[in-house]
């Protein structure tokens, strides 16, 4: 009982928080990726997708996918949607390997945020 409360009251929090950051600044986060972080594939992807939860600007985003020798495989510049929230790159066929996503945007607002994770393509038969 104590618990399931302890729970609401801190979903309650962070959402109460979230929102207040939200109001100060539109700082972008990934809100969804593809292929997501942590994922094994058995078929390679086509492209590199990151969804962020607020507009990034098209001049400065940056996206590599960078293979276990550190090559970035990445083909071109990072296209940017037209509403500025979904940052994606191609990518030629993918051999099975793990490969790091690394990330770099600036918001709306002029901040910059960046990140990277990783996913892998599952080995051959
Ligand atoms: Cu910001």
């Amino acid at each position: 009982m104590r618990a399931s409360t302890l729970v609401v009251a801190t979903a309650g929090l962070l959402s109460f928080l979230t929102a207040s950051a939200g109001l100060v600044s539109a700082h972008a986060f990934p809100e969804s990726e593809a292929p997501a972080g942590g994922q094994t594939l058995n078929e390679p992807p086509s492209e590199v997708r990151i969804k962020y939860d607020a507009p990034i600007e098209k001049l400065f985003a940056q996206l590599a996918v960078i293979d276990s020798s550190g090559q970035n495989l990445a083909q071109g510049a990072p296209a940017v949607s037209d509403d500025g929230y979904i940052l994606a790159v191609k990518v030629p066929r993918l051999k099975p390997g793990t490969y790091v996503v690394k990330w770099r945007v600036v918001g709306i607002d002029t901040h910059h945020t960046e990140g990277s994770y990783s996913f892998s393509v599952a080995g051959g038969f």
